[in-house]
C-alpha cells in the first residue's frame, strides 16, 4: 500500500511518553545521556535485535527538544513539549483525568477542555515523528494511556503500518469510562491499531464493551469491529482489531543474577543489622500514589500495633515511597496524609531504638532494592486497583533464599497469575487484611517455600522478554490470533 507522507528507514518504532534516556549535567559543565534502566528497555532490546530500531519520546526536558540521536543501536528520536504543554498534556490530563478515571475513579478525576486540547495537540506530535522515522511496512507499538489517540493519528497518515498499542494500567469498567466527555475520541484514537494489548482479560473486555456501548461497535469474543463513520474526524475508517490480555513481567534472569550477587547479599544483612535484626521485617514498596493503598496498609498496620498483635523491635514496618507526580494536588494531599500517619503511629509505638515504621520517601538504584526484598519476611504489596505491579515479580524474584512471604491485593494484575500461591487480600477490608498479614507471618515455613517456589518458577517463565514476544506474534496476526507456531 502506498501513502502521501513521507517514510523514514526504522523498520520498528517504539513511541512512549518517556524516551529511556535521562539527561545528566557531568562534572565540567556539559550535559550527556544516560539510559534510564528499566524492565521496559530490557524487553525491547530483546526484540530489538536485528532490526532498525527507533524510539520516539519526550526527553525530559522542556522546550526546545534535542535533535535526534543514536544510543548504541537504537535511534532516539525526542518530542518536544513546552512547560504549559508537560502542565496540561502530562501532569493535568494524563495524570489528573485519565489516571484516577482508569483507576476506579479513587479520587475524582479532573475535566478540563484546556487540557484535552493538549493532550489532542500532543499526540498529534508524536504520530507525526512516527511517520518521519517508520519505514515503509515497520511495525509501530505505542505504549500507555498517555497516547491512546496515537494509533488513528499514524493510521490516517500511514495506512501501510502495522500498529500495536499496549495498555500499562487498567482499562475502567464502561460505567466509569463513559463519565469522560472525549470518550468517543478515545476509543477511535485507540481503534486505529491492529492489536491492543492490556494487562489482563477484564480490561481488554471493558474496552470492547466501551466500544460498544459508545461506538456502536460489535465485539464477538476478542475481536472488535467497528463500521466506521462519515464524519470525516479522526479515525473515521471501518476498523477490525483485535483486544486481548498480554500481561507484562519482569527481566526475571537479570534481577535474579543481580539479587544472588553477594555484594547484594551483603547489603541484605547490613539491612537487617541497622533494623535491630527483628524476627520479622514487613515491607511495602510503592510510589507514593493513591492507587497504591498505603493508607489503608498504614490503617491495618496501626490497629495491628494498638492491639498488640505486633510490637517493635520483634516486628518492623518498612515503607519505601517512591516520591512522585509532586506536582498534582491529589499527590501532595496523600503525602501530608501519610506521613501524617506514620507520625502519629510512631509516636505511639515506637521507643527509643525500636522503631514501628520506617519511613522512606525516597528512590534506590537496583541493588538497594534487591537487598530490601531479601530483608522482607513479609512484602506488603496492597493496592486498591494497579494494572499489573512489578514490585510482587520483583520481590519473588530476589527471594533466592526460597524464603519469604507475599500479600497481594486482589485488585493487582500480579494477582491473575498468582493468586493460587499468594497470601491474597481485599484491601478495603482492614480485619481482613490485618489477618491475612498475621497469616502471612505465622505460616509455618515449609507452606512458605512451597508458595515460593511456584511463584518464582511463574516469573522465570513468563517473563518481560516473553511478554514482548507475546506481544509482537499478536500484532502480526492481528486480528487473528497467532497459531501456536507463530509465537516465539
Ligand atoms: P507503576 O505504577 O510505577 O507502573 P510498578 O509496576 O510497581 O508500578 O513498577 C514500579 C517500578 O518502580 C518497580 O520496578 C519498582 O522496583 C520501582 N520502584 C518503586 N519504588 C522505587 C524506589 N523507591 N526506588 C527505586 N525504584 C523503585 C505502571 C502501572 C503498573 C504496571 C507497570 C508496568 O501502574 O500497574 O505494572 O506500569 O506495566
Amino acid at each position: 500500500m502506498t501513502s502521501s507522507a513521507p517514510h523514514g528507514t526504522y523498520d520498528f518504532v517504539i513511541a512512549a511518553n518517556r524516551l529511556p534516556v535521562d539527561q545528566q549535567v557531568q562534572p565540567d559543565g556539559s550535559t550527556a545521556w544516560k539510559t534510564s534502566p528499566g524492565g521496559l528497555v530490557t524487553a525491547m532490546e530483546s526484540v530489538m535485535k536485528g532490526r532498525e530500531a527507533a524510539w520516539v519520546g519526550w526527553a525530559g526536558v522542556a522546550g526546545e527538544a534535542p535533535e535526534p540521536f543514536d544510543d548504541d543501536t537504537l535511534r532516539l528520536h525526542p518530542v518536544p513539549l513546552s512547560t504549559e504543554e508537560h502542565n496540561e498534556y502530562y501532569e493535568g490530563f494524563s495524570n489528573d483525568t485519565l489516571w484516577p478515571l482508569y483507576h476506579d475513579v479513587i479520587v475524582p478525576p479532573t475535566f478540563h477542555r484546556t487540557w484535552w486540547a493538549a493532550y489532542r495537540r500532543v499526540n498529534e506530535r508524536f504520530a507525526e515523528a512516527v511517520c518521519e522515522v517508520a519505514a515503509e511496512g515497520a511495525t509501530v507499538w505505542i505504549h500507555d494511556y498517555q497516547l491512546q489517540l496515537v494509533p488513528a493519528m499514524v493510521r490516517d497518515r500511514r495506512p501501510d503500518l502495522r500498529i500495536g498499542w499496549f495498555d500499562h494500567i487498567p482499562f475502567p469498567p464502561v460505567e466509569l469510562f463513559a463519565q469522560l466527555p472525549w470518550r468517543a475520541q478515545i476509543l477511535r484514537g485507540l481503534l486505529g491499531a491492529d492489536f491492543l494489548g492490556f494487562q489482563r482479560a477484564d480490561d481488554a473486555r471493558n474496552f470492547a464493551r466501551s466500544c460498544r456501548a459508545v461506538l456502536g461497535a460489535t465485539a464477538k469474543g476478542e475481536k472488535v469491529e467497528w463500521a466506521g463513520s462519515d464524519d470525516g474526524r479522526i479515525g473515521a475508517a471501518p476498523r477490525t482489531v483485535r483486544a486481548a490480555a498480554v500481561p507484562i513481567s519482569i527481566d526475571a534472569s537479570g534481577f535474579r543474577e543481580l539479587a544472588d550477587s553477594p555484594a547484594v547479599r551483603e547489603r541484605a544483612q547490613a539491612i537487617r543489622a541497622s533494623l535491630g535484626d527483628p524476627e520479622v521485617v514487613l515491607l511495602g514498596v510503592d510510589r507514593l500514589d493513591y492507587t497504591k493503598g498505603i493508607r489503608h496498609r498504614l490503617r491495618a498496620i496501626g490497629e495491628l500495633l494498638e492491639e498488640g498483635s505486633i510490637a517493635p523491635p520483634q516486628v518492623t514496618f518498612v515503607q519505601v515511597a517512591t516520591p512522585s507526580r509532586e506536582r498534582v494536588e491529589a499527590y501532595r494531599m496523600l503525602r501530608e496524609q501519610i506521613e501524617g500517619t506514620v507520625g502519629r503511629i510512631n509516636g505511639d509505638f515506637s521507643h527509643l531504638g525500636d522503631t514501628a515504621v520506617h519511613y522512606l520517601h525516597q528512590s534506590y538504584g537496583r541493588e538497594e532494592m534487591a537487598a530490601l526484598f531479601q530483608v522482607a519476611d513479609v512484602m506488603l504489596v496492597t493496592p486498591l486497583r494497579d494494572g499489573m505491579n512489578l514490585v510482587a515479580k520483583e520481590y519473588v524474584t530476589a527471594r533466592h533464599d526460597g524464603k519469604g512471604a507475599l500479600v497481594l491485593s486482589e485488585f493487582t494484575g500480579a494477582a491473575e497469575e498468582m493468586r493460587n500461591h499468594v497470601y491474597l487480600c481485599n484491601p478495603h477490608d482492614i480485619t481482613g487484611l490485618k489477618e491475612t498479614i498475621l497469616r502471612a507471618i505465622n505460616d509455618n515455613p515449609e507452606e512458605k517455600e512451597r508458595r515460593m517456589k511456584a511463584l518464582r518458577r511463574r516469573v522465570r517463565t513468563h517473563d518481560v522478554q516473553a511478554w514482548a514476544s507475546a506481544f509482537l506474534s499478536a500484532l502480526a496476526s492481528a486480528p487473528e490470533r497467532p497459531t501456536r507456531k507463530e509465537v516465539r
